[in-house]
């Protein structure tokens, strides 16, 4: 059962910073009481995996944040799951558990810190010493005992204040808060058949798909070495379509490029109207600089 995690995410909820993501208002006991969500549980297991591209897409076109780039991580990590878990039974003997990435109601970047795996930054992600914080984190709840690795205790964020200054929608605020409902990557890839507020205009810097703004700048992140992950390599379609490639792209040819990409989470009329809003509210597409119309 967490304390102080549950006090914020109720909190961040009562703000309103989930926006529209309304399935993170459900389920709140199990979010944060493993015991709930899988009876019997007695260990969170902790696995990180490293998405880090070793190629970006070319200047100038439409942006896709880096864990996108590949094959849907959900789909390569419940199969490594799968794996972890029979190695597990065939080593330690019949044990039960589930295991999740991303879309069930479990505190992930939470049990990632209590794991001892890394602190949590100002920016909300995790972040490890050895690697920065381009990674995704798995969790596996189990009903066996195991020898508990203590807390990451340290923050190593320090004065620095870089994923603040730079984020392009000031959706980080004091405290490791971040408002969910401001950040580009609510706007881009969750806000479902709705239009992007015109408060927003001029702020994208030219993200279509994600935002990688307040990793780009963090200073541990100059440790990400690229993933060896065969699955999570570059499609190049991500790499190298330009911005007439992305315009001109029919919703049949979508679907059969996307159909395992994490894009597909958008819809083609979700990259769509993303694409608008970037025409119309960036005076020069893909400059660094935000435009202010
Ligand atoms: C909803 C969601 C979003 C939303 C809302 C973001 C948010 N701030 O919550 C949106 C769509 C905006 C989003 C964006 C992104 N997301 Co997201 N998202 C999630 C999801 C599904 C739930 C997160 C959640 O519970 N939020 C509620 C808030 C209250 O919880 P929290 O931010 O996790 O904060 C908890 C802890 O950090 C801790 N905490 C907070 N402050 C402090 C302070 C101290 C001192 C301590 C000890 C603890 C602590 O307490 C909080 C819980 O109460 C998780 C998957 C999951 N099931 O956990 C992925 C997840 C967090 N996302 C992930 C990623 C990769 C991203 C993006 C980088 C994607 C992108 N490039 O566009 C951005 C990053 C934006 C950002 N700076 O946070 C990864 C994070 C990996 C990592 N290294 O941390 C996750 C874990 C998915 C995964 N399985 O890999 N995301
Ligand atoms: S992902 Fe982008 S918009 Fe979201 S908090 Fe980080 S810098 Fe801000
Ligand atoms: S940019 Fe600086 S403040 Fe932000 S998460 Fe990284 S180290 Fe921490």
């Amino acid at each position: 059962m967490l304390g102080d995690d549950a006090r914020r995410l109720e909190q961040w909820l009562k703000s309103g910073m989930q926006g529209a993501m309304k399935y993170m208002e459900n389920h709140f006991e199990m979010r944060v009481d493993p015991q709930k969500l899988v009876p019997g549980a007695k260990s969170v297991i902790t696995l990180l995996l490293n998405y880090f591209p070793s190629q970006t897409q070319n200047v100038g076109t439409p942006r896709i944040s880096k864990y996108a780039y590949s094959r849907d991580y959900h789909e390569v990590i419940k199969t490594k799951l799968k794996s972890f878990f029979q190695v597990l039974r065939e080593k330690i003997g019949e044990i039960q558990g589930r295991g999740f990435v991303d879309s069930a109601p479990v505190l992930e970047r939470t049990w990632a810190q209590k794991s001892g795996l890394g602190w949590i930054g100002k920016n909300g992600n995790l972040i490890t010493k050895q690697s920065g914080s381009f990674f995704f984190i798995a969790t596996m709840i189990t009903d066996i005992e195991l020898e508990y690795d203590d807390p990451f205790a340290r923050d190593y964020c320090g004065s620095c204040t870089r994923c603040i200054d730079a984020c392009p929608t000031n959706a980080i605020l004091p405290n490791k808060v971040v408002d969910g409902s401001r950040c580009i990557s609510y706007f881009t890839i969750e806000l479902k058949d709705m239009l992007i507020p015109p408060q927003m205009k001029g702020k994208f810097d030219n993200w279509m798909f994600g935002c990688d703004v307040c990793q780009d700048v963090c200073p541990w992140n100059r440790f990400s070495k690229p993933t060896k992950e065969i699955e999570l390599q570059p499609l190049h379609q991500v790499l190298n379509f330009t911005l007439d490639d992305w315009e001109n792209l029919s919703e049949e040819s979508f679907k059969k490029i996307f159909e395992n990409s994490p894009l597909k989470r958008a819809k083609y009329s979700g990259i769509k109207r993303n694409l608008a809003f970037l025409s119309t509210h960036q005076t020069s597409i893909g400059s660094k600089a935000p435009t202010n119309l």
